[in-house]
């Protein structure tokens, strides 16, 4: 039988990463991975991936795209019986979904620098049309608020190590260091640490960085970055299962799983 996995731009780490471990689950249960990649954003691209998997006669659909409710909803509607499960969602979607607790890993990343004694943290915000990246916002504006703060400046970047780049290096310019810096993922975590040592600032003696995701590569960032770990292999195991129990049992209760993320403390925090 054959999983269809829709999935965004697969040159992000996080992305390819969980079709690896997809395809590694499916392929320890016997089933094949038909893959289709959205390169634009929005609902027509999706859609349009998901008939391609469709017109290939899958058994299940697994969608690794951004989508807003009304989005999934109409993607949920263009799958007819083949079951579809979504991991890129709101946790308010009422339909098959898997996705790593926003708020917990927005929250454990903030009051990790505020123990650490800072007070002047920077935001670097995803690309806001995607709802993880608000949802990581929003957690983190929470907690910050709970905690009587709040953000010393906002950036947004494209996921990519480049415009995390180009972000921090802009804000260090304006000579706007903050202590620390919240980063939504470790790609752009990457490109700040670059701004930083070019501006001859040092991490995390200056200024102090979180990233999100633990993707393979940031524990050999220099320094080695302290993050948010998304358990991708995990998230493979876990959707691959869920997937296959809804193709057996097609009539199952829409559920939304929540997987839980971790600190990983390395050296870019002090
Ligand atoms: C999310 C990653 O955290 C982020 O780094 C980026 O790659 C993004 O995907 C691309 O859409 S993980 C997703 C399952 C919310």
């Amino acid at each position: 039988q054959t999983i269809g996995l829709a999935t965004t731009n697969l040159s992000l780490h996080a992305p390819s990463q969980i079709v690896a471990a997809i395809k590694t689950q499916a392929g320890d249960m016997n089933f094949n991975v038909v893959i289709s990649m959205v390169e634009q954003p929005g609902l027509a691209a999706c859609k349009a991936a998901v008939n391609s998997l469709l017109s290939q006669r899958v058994d299940g659909l697994i969608v690794n795209i951004p989508l807003e409710n009304e989005e999934a909803q109409a993607v949920q509607n263009a799958c007819g019986n083949v079951p579809a499960l979504f991991l890129d969602v709101s946790p308010e979607l009422g339909a098959n979904i898997i996705i790593f607790d926003p708020c917990e890993g927005a929250r454990l990343g903030v009051e990790h620098l505020i123990k650490l004694g800072h007070q002047r943290i920077a935001l670097l915000n995803g690309p806001l049309t995607s709802v993880s990246a608000r949802l990581r916002f929003e957690g983190w504006k929470q907690t910050l608020r709970v905690h009587g703060l709040e953000a010393v400046a906002v950036m947004e970047g494209d996921w990519s190590s480049l415009s995390g780049y180009e972000q921090v290096s802009r804000l260090l310019r304006e000579g706007k260091a903050p202590g620390g810096i919240i980063v939504a993922n470790d790609q752009m975590a990457l490109g700040a640490l670059r701004a930083l040592a070019e501006q001859g600032l040092a991490v995390p003696a200056d200024v102090s960085v979180v990233g999100y995701d633990d993707t393979e590569d940031s524990a050999c960032f220099i320094p080695p970055l302290t993050t948010i770990k998304q358990d991708f292999r995990n998230l493979g195991k876990a959707s691959v299962n869920r997937l296959v129990a809804l193709i057996q049992e097609p009539g199952a209760q829409p559920e939304p799983q929540i997987l839980p993320v971790a600190l990983v403390e390395r050296k870019t925090t002090a």
